[in-house]
């Protein structure tokens, strides 16, 4: 590409709100006489989907922590404020704006985690005429490429395979080729729920204590914000690189003991359980996967935390995470638009503020309000599930997770939401569809026993959503999921029910929809 005038400087590296790693592939061969960074903070990021007050402090308390951090070590910095008069309010027009006044030779830009602005950027370089090139991301574990090369010649794309793969390519928990213990998954020793008496004490994760810089970010976005989801007030996320490494130590010495045994588990007024609460902090690169996975082995190896625990910590970050992004960047664009199941409708309001009576539901969006956080079996078992057995586009349902969760970047948040928990890729990344009924809410919640509902009824005054949904779901997907083998015992159980209790499901199902998704957010 050609540029279109003498340049005044070599490379501009363009670093984004989730890349704020400072060993990053982008700063590679950075001079600091005759290079600069640019930082941008644009509307467009924080407004394409309306997003939750403490995602949108995270993000710009991080991204102005880690400008601070690299000025001090030096590097010059152009950083745009949101509030800046310039401006221009998107990555595009912005990058125009910078390209003009400082002139360089050359863009550099590590791969984004969101193909809608890989677009946007290689498209603004284009337009500019200005060279731009994109890095390789070397945050992650595994590159988009190995991962094509992994899924090469494959009918199916399993987690477990690429899992078995990573840890014997990286060497992590083996014992010459095998896994150390004898087994590669401890997932059988790992549904444990709490009993009456409930947990008892759990550390919560650390908390950390807001500086000026995110007091001012924070009244910035409760102000310019005032009407996106969520509350601020107790905000208290990691937004440094030694705040990241002390949360992660933070879980090390106080939950990854348990994190195995209870990683399903559901309890009212414990939002992170043994969890670790690290997904921000690894989103935004201030933790390497690396040194999560590491900093677990090493507790194993020192005796403080039991194997089931370390592992399905280290199939978490070395599994799943990594597994994800590769099919992210495999099937992009088209996977965003897949929808096996038809599903059509639009996500019901109370999905944002928590206002239902179903107890379960309220909890968990609750949970959102207030922390922008749920735990793994709360967004597949009660917030994906319910969509899905509702029947909300699974974009749609994807959109409302990137507006309502800290955590969420598209990479990670659309396989995730589109793939595991909707089904909407007719089974690439999950081998049949999560559904359930009430029952298995109240087997691994508190949930039920505060509910005006009641689990087990189908129909009724009390019956509940979720299991009226359920066989309505069973019911209308049927030809669609008949063929899966793992659908049959409870396409099985459905043929039990006569003709006159289906029509009575479907009945109340159909009022169910109605009132349900008569008022929407978005
Ligand atoms: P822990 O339970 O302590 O797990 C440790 C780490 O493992 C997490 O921090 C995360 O980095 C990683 N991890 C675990 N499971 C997954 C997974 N399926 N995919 C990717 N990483 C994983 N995670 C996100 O980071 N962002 C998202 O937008 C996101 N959306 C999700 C949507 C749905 C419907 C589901 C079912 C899962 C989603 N996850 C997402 C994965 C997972 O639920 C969260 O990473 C986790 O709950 C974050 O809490 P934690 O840090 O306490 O995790
Ligand atoms: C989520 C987010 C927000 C709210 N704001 C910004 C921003 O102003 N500038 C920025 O560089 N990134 C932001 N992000 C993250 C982006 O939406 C997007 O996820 C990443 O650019 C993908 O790499
Ligand atoms: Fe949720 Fe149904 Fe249990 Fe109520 S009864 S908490 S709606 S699963």
């Amino acid at each position: 590409m050609t540029k279109t005038f003498s340049s005044e400087l070599r490379h501009l590296v363009i670093i984004l709100g989730d890349q704020l790693n400072e060993d990053s592939a982008a700063l590679l061969g950075f001079d600091r006489h005759c290079d600069a960074v640019l930082m941008m903070e644009v509307e467009e990021e924080a407004s394409y989907v309306p997003q939750h007050k403490i995602r949108l402090a995270l993000f710009f308390s991080a991204m102005r922590h880690f400008r601070n951090a690299l000025r001090d070590k030096g590097y010059t910095v152009h950083y745009v404020e949101l509030e800046d008069q310039d401006n221009r309010g998107s990555f595009a027009e912005e990058l125009s704006r910078w390209v003009h006044k400082v002139r360089p030779a050359k863009l550099i830009l590590c791969r984004p985690g969101d193909y809608r602005v890989e677009q946007a950027f290689c498209q603004a370089a284009k337009r500019l005429q200005c060279s731009l090139e994109v890095r390789t991301d070397g945050h992650f574990i595994c590159d988009p490429d190995d991962f094509r090369a992994h899924a090469e010649g494959r009918k199916t794309l399993r987690l477990e395979n690429f899992y078995r793969e990573m840890r014997r390519r990286h060497g992590i928990l083996l014992a010459g080729d095998d896994p150390v213990g004898g087994k590669w998954n401890y997932d059988q020793d790992n549904r444990e729920s709490f009993g009456a008496d409930g947990p008892g004490h759990i550390k919560a994760p650390r908390s950390f204590r807001c500086d000026a810089l995110t007091r001012e970010v924070i009244g910035m976005v409760g102000r310019r914000f005032a009407d996106s989801p969520g509350r601020l007030d107790g905000f208290d996320y990691p937004v440094t690189r030694e705040q990241a490494r002390a949360a992660l130590r933070d879980f090390i010495d106080h939950r990854l003991a348990y994190f195995g045994t209870y990683q399903d588990a559901m309890v009212t007024g414990y939002p992170y359980i043994y969890h670790s609460r690290l997904s921000c902090v690894l989103n935004l690169h201030l933790l390497d996967p690396r040194e999560a996975v590491d900093a677990a082995v090493s507790a194993w190896e020192a005796g403080a935390a039991p194997l089931n625990a370390v592992e399905g910590f280290v199939r978490q970050i070395l599994g799943w995470r990594e597994y994800v992004r590769g099919i992210y960047w495999l099937k992009m664009p088209e996977y965003a638009t897949l929808n096996a199941l038809q599903a059509d409708l639009p996500m019901p309001a109370f999905m944002w503020t928590g206002e239902t009576q179903m107890n379960c539901l309220g909890q968990c969006v609750g949970q959102l309000v207030d922390h922008a956080y749920a735990h793994h079996i709360q967004r597949l078992m009660v917030l994906g599930l319910f969509a899905m057995l509702l029947g909300v586009k699974p974009y749609e349902v994807h959109r409302w997770h990137m507006s309502m969760y800290a955590d969420a970047v598209d990479w990670v948040s659309l396989p995730n939401v589109l793939g595991m928990s909707q089904y909407g890729d007719g089974g690439i990344v999950g081998s049949k569809p999560y559904a359930a009924s009430g029952n298995y809410i109240n087997k691994m919640s508190d949930y039920c026993s505060n509910c005006r509902y009641n689990p087990k009824h189908a129909t009724g005054e009390h019956a509940c959503p979720f299991t009226v949904l359920y066989w309505d779901f069973l019911s209308r997907n049927r030809q669609r999921i008949r063929g899966n083998r793992r659908m049959g015992f409870q396409l099985k159980n459905l043929d039990r029910k006569d003709s006159r209790e289906r029509r009575a499901i479907r009945q109340q199902a159909d009022a169910l929809k109605a009132e349900l998704t008569t008022r929407t957010y978005l």
